[in-house]
């Protein structure tokens, strides 16, 4: 929260000149584009990196680090990232900005940072062995550079099984003058996935079958969903670092695919969809309005990109009332997934289902079974309907599409969890779920 204050902070203060001297050079119409030019970006569930001004550049500290990543509640993973979260910090910058980044190596072995699809000096591109000597342990590099480009970008390592640990990161350029039209919210997503074995906390980065499907560090029940307001024009901006492609799927609504890795496409090259693949190494975004109420999926559309699979093995291995069900790892006695801690076995199936060849497929995957709606209680999961954290895992999370007094109360309950927190009293986040 702190980095989204500076941001604003900085932004705001260097930017009221910027806005003041073209408002001048453009007349009225300037003034709505300034406005929209300051809207930064949100990445739910990742901090923005903070930034100080040394004579008009801005400098930004960045580490590489191992980290403690809570993918789900009870499900804490052993990755590598930047400044405490995998992935790392988002960084906003405006076109046109001189950048210098104070990196330090706190891994226990060399790595260096890659900016994606920047077109800056070639000593400046973080390419071990070409254009720079690695970063050693504890060593530190300082990149400069000035940024001509806007759109979605990111940083990652140059280092290929670090990618697969966690080292990513969003690196926005706002534009110098607003894309037109306009959008009211902008988000950023990122992608990424891991091999994790049962009681095992460190991914197999070599291992090319994925049981974790992260949102932003997070699977689903546990990633944030965005909360929009009817009638909002939305960008969603995607974000793909690891061994696999992702149609990401939209109920509900059509969007347009508005920009690439390579900056905003044209508005008369936009097309319609409801789904956009996003490639390794890719960035996609898309804006559409929200002019249609309810809780929408937002998801990966891979089948297998859509469970937390804490095992290898799957099959009519269960009977329903005793053995551990299908799906199960040998973690499943602590596994968060369980109201009140102990399997519940509970689930609708036929009589004779254990006769039906095939079964089960989700029947123990998800489904009220896996429900774990308190566990992940925050205010954006306010008034979903219950049991609904059961069916959504993996790269799936919602947007929200709420009529202004639904939206209004959650941004209250929000509201009074920041306060809350900044009186130092730190509860839970989601002691307002339901009222
Ligand atoms: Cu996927």
């Amino acid at each position: 929260m702190n980095g989204r204050r500076n941001f604003f902070r900085n932004i705001f203060s260097v930017g009221a000149g910027v806005a003041a001297a073209s408002k001048l050079a453009r007349g009225q119409r300037a003034e709505t584009e300034s406005t929209a030019e300051s809207l930064p970006v949100r990445t739910p569930d990742i901090k923005d990196l903070p930034f100080s001004l040394d004579n008009g550049v801005k400098v930004f500290h960045l580490i590489a680090e191992p980290v403690k990543q809570e993918i789900l509640p009870g499900k804490t993973i052993d990755l590598w990232g930047y400044n405490g979260s995998a992935p790392g910090p988002t960084i906003q910058v405006n076109q046109g900005d001189r950048v210098r980044i104070v990196f330090d190596n706190h891994l226990p072995e060399p790595t260096s940072m890659h900016w994606h699809g920047f077109e800056i000096p070639n000593e400046m591109d973080g390419a071990p062995g070409s254009s720079q000597d690695p970063v050693k342990p504890g060593g530190r590099f300082v990149y400069e550079f000035t940024l001509h480009q806007e759109g979605t970008y990111f940083y990652h390592p140059h280092m290929a099984m670090q990618e697969m640990i966690g080292m990513l990161g969003a690196f926005i350029m706002h534009p110098s003058v607003a894309r037109a039209p306009r959008v009211d919210r902008d988000f950023v997503i990122m992608l990424q996935e891991y091999a994790i074995l049962p009681n095992i906390s460190i991914p197999n980065t070599m291992n090319m079958e994925f049981n974790w499907l992260t949102f932003n560090g997070k699977a689903g029940p546990a990633i944030t969903p965005l909360i929009v307001r009817l009638g909002d024009r939305v960008r969603v901006r995607l974000i793909n670092l690891g061994m696999d492609h992702h149609p990401i799927h939209l109920h509900g609504h059509t969007f347009f695919i508005t920009g690439t890795e390579g900056g905003p496409i044209p508005q008369t090259l936009w097309y319609p969809g409801n789904t956009v693949l996003v490639g390794v190494a890719q960035a996609r975004d898309f804006e559409f309005v929200a002019n249609n109420p309810g809780d929408w999926m937002l998801h990966c559309h891979m089948p297998h990109h859509m469970m937390n699979q804490m095992t290898s093995t799957v099959g009519p291995m269960t009977r329903l009332g005793k053995g551990m069900p299908a799906g199960a790892g040998m973690e499943a006695h602590n596994m968060p997934g369980m109201d009140h801690g102990e399997m519940k076995m509970n689930v609708d199936v036929s009589p004779d289902a254990n006769s039906v060849p095939g079964f089960p497929q989700d029947a123990f995957m998800s489904g009220p079974m896996m429900a774990m709606d308190q566990m992940v209680a925050k205010p954006e999961n306010d008034g979903l309907r219950p049991g609904w954290s059961g069916f959504i895992q993996g790269m799936m999370t919602f947007v929200r599409v709420l009529p202004p007094d639904q939206y209004q109360r959650i941004m209250d309950f929000k509201a009074a969890q920041q306060a809350r927190r900044s009186n130092g009293n730190q509860g839970s986040g989601g002691r307002r779920h339901g009222e």
